[in-house]
């Protein structure tokens, strides 16, 4: 074994020789002094040998091995004085590499926070479906077939009784079919309209509506709750106000509106001098719409609003253009966290 043990120093001396770089350092200190390697199975094949010959292999072997690893750890000094190329070691002090993490889009951002406030106000969230029945989008809510209301929600049918909704009303209606008073509940998603596109239309968009079904209900409750989801979402100082408006579905009706931001009421250029921006529409539930899910219109009344998420996201983060939602340009969506 003796000779074995010659010939190996001579071997390692000349891989030692040969190295280029640390991870070929790593490979030779496992393959020569590893737990696995060439000095370990030699060290294994003692108990071969006769008696007398182990003593002198055994200490031949440690002799080697400690010499072996004195070289691995010189040359190991000699690369870090030298400095390695990044791509021929891995340096684990080095921070780690950033990553990525995509935000949230600003219209979801604005579905969420706004779900979030009404679920603190004691509403659950109802969803449904996109493709809807003409009978629940439009005939439920008071706008019968030839209702010039359907002209403004120009829409996209599928047969004659299916569409795409134009308005998250019809899961509300659902709902109310299935439960009786009280009802709070908040509906938001998709809906879709064959409107052109210009800086405030698109053919889909999302909006949110709310209702509210019980004894007693009154205005005074519709513009509690649409006053301190304004504060949410605009800031504390912000106060509301209604104009008459009319909605087939609610009676009366109202355009409600924020004071401005920046101007605070006096008028600028961002709110057209009035001091006010249309944020939603609103109202009392019209009672022929609570007849049609079987409610007693003398025992029940309630309120209803709907709004578009885009419009509030665009009144909240100054936004100009609504086509900015859906162009996917990744400096634009970066800015919302
Ligand atoms: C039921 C009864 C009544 C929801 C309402 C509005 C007024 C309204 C528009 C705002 C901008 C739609 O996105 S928009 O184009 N909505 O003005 N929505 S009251 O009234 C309801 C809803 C459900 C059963």
């Amino acid at each position: 074994m003796e000779k074995e043990i010659k010939n190996l120093r001579e071997q390692f001396k000349k891989s030692l020789a040969a190295l280029k770089t640390r991870k070929e350092l790593l490979i030779i200190e496992n393959e020569y002094t590893g737990r696995k390697g060439i000095v370990a199975q030699m060290l294994k094949r003692i108990t071969s040998l006769t008696p007398e010959e182990r003593p002198r292999a055994g200490q031949l072997l440690n002799q080697i091995k400690k010499e072996f690893q004195d070289a691995l750890i010189k040359k190991e000094k000699e690369f870090s004085q030298e400095g390695c190329r990044e791509e021929e070691y891995i340096d684990i002090t080095f921070p780690g590499q950033n990553f990525i993490q995509g935000t949230i889009h600003p219209v979801e951002l604005i579905l969420k926070a706004t779900e979030d406030i009404f679920l603190g106000m004691g509403f659950t969230i109802v969803d449904g479906p996109e493709i809807e029945l003409d009978y629940y989008n439009f005939e439920a809510l008071n706008i019968p077939k030839d209702h010039p209301a359907r002209d403004v929600q120009d829409s996209f049918y599928v047969t004659p009784d299916i569409l795409l909704r134009t308005q998250t009303s019809p899961m509300q209606v659902r709902t109310m079919e299935n439960q009786s008073p009280p009802v709070r509940i908040i509906s938001a998603g998709k809906c879709y309209r064959r409107d052109s596109i210009d800086n405030t239309h698109t053919p889909m968009f999302h909006q949110i509506e709310g209702l509210a079904v019980d004894e007693d209900i009154s205005l005074a409750d519709l513009k509690g709750v649409i006053t301190e989801f304004c504060k949410q979402i605009f800031g504390k100082d912000r106060i509301i106000r209604f104009r008459p408006g009319y909605f087939p579905f609610v009676e009366p009706g109202a355009e409600v509106d924020v004071s401005c931001g920046l101007c605070h009421g006096k008028g600028c250029s961002s709110c057209g001098n009035s001091g006010w921006l249309e944020i939603m529409g609103a109202g009392m539930v019209h009672p022929h719409v609570l007849e049609m899910v079987g409610y007693d219109a003398e025992k029940y009344t309630g309120f209803a609003f709907g709004m578009g998420a885009e419009r509030i996201a665009m009144l909240k983060y100054g936004i100009n253009d609504i086509r900015l939602f859906f162009e996917n340009d990744i400096r634009f969506l970066t800015q919302f966290k």
